[in-house]
């Protein structure tokens, strides 16, 4: 039969085991550096998201100034909504199934890095529209991730509207490749309002183009070892009314450096 991918084997000795759809993306994305999986965030839940997406970024463009978003290039770029929007960025940051699959890829405790709500505009070109690692100008390779990646989507990645392209495995490559190899090898992932594209960070990947009318917007994350440093210290910018201790750890509440020796050795626990 056409296409029958055959299902016996021999002259194995070790296989990974997938049990669930998470271990199934877990494994992929150790193998290609990409996956999607379903938030399980409904319909009511996701409309009201795409609200407070748009409210949040008109409010952040009246604080910030078109002029400076501009000439800084940031226009298409939020950053740190968690710290200055509803509630639901801190949700979508926070998503169980999400957690679930990053405790599977980054070996011990993780922090969450990052956030940043990004706009892929219509037909315009785009900063995040250039190749790239989410740990950019880095050429090493890692046996598991130490950062891993994952961008919420407000709306439908499609083909039209510049879905995110990915170099399947390239987080297992120190250089960025040749162009050549690129256009053989790029595919671009779709996914439905509500997924998660999640990549380990070394993956190199572009925002396509987007030939709608309509922007393409979506949430990015970044969750790391807690050694790599946050893009923008979200301890010191976020109101911890409410917060568990679980998810202070994740936003990075106890892993700043200390300012002194005294400090450092004040956080030692005693023998
Ligand atoms: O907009 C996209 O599809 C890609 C976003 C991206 O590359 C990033 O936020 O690092």
């Amino acid at each position: 039969m056409l296409n029958h991918i055959p299902t016996s084997s021999y002259g194995i000795l070790q296989r990974t085991i997938s049990e669930s759809a998470i271990d199934l993306a877990a494994e992929q994305i150790s193998s290609l550096g990409y996956a999607t999986i379903p938030s399980g965030i409904g319909i009511e839940e996701l409309n009201r998201f795409q609200i407070d997406f748009d409210s949040n970024r008109d409010q952040y463009i009246k604080t910030f100034g078109l002029d400076k978003l501009t000439y800084t290039d940031e226009l298409n770029i939020i950053r740190a909504p968690l710290t200055h929007g509803p509630e639901s960025f801190l949700k979508i940051a926070t998503n169980k199934i999400l957690l679930s699959l990053i405790s599977k890829l980054i070996q011990g405790d993780f922090i969450l890095n990052q956030q940043n709500s990004i706009i892929n505009p219509p037909k315009k070109q785009y900063n995040q529209g250039a190749w790239h690692r989410d740990l950019p100008y880095q050429h090493f390779t890692s046996s598991s991730p130490i950062a891993v990646n994952a961008i919420f989507c407000v709306d439908d990645f499609t083909e039209r509207n510049g879905g995110t392209f990915v170099l399947p495995a390239s987080h297992k490559s120190t250089k960025f490749p040749s162009p050549e190899y690129i256009s053989k090898n790029a595919i671009q992932i779709e996914a439905k309002a509500g997924d998660y594209i999640v990549l380990d960070c070394m993956i190199f990947h572009a925002g396509g183009f987007n030939s709608t009318s309509i922007a393409r917007r979506g949430v990015n994350h970044v969750y790391t070892i807690p050694f790599l440093k946050q893009q923008i210290r979200l301890p010191d910018n976020i109101d911890t009314s409410g917060l568990s201790e679980d998810i202070k750890k994740l936003l990075g509440f106890g892993y700043s450096e200390p300012k002194t020796i005294s400090e450092f050795l004040d956080s030692r626990p005693r023998t």
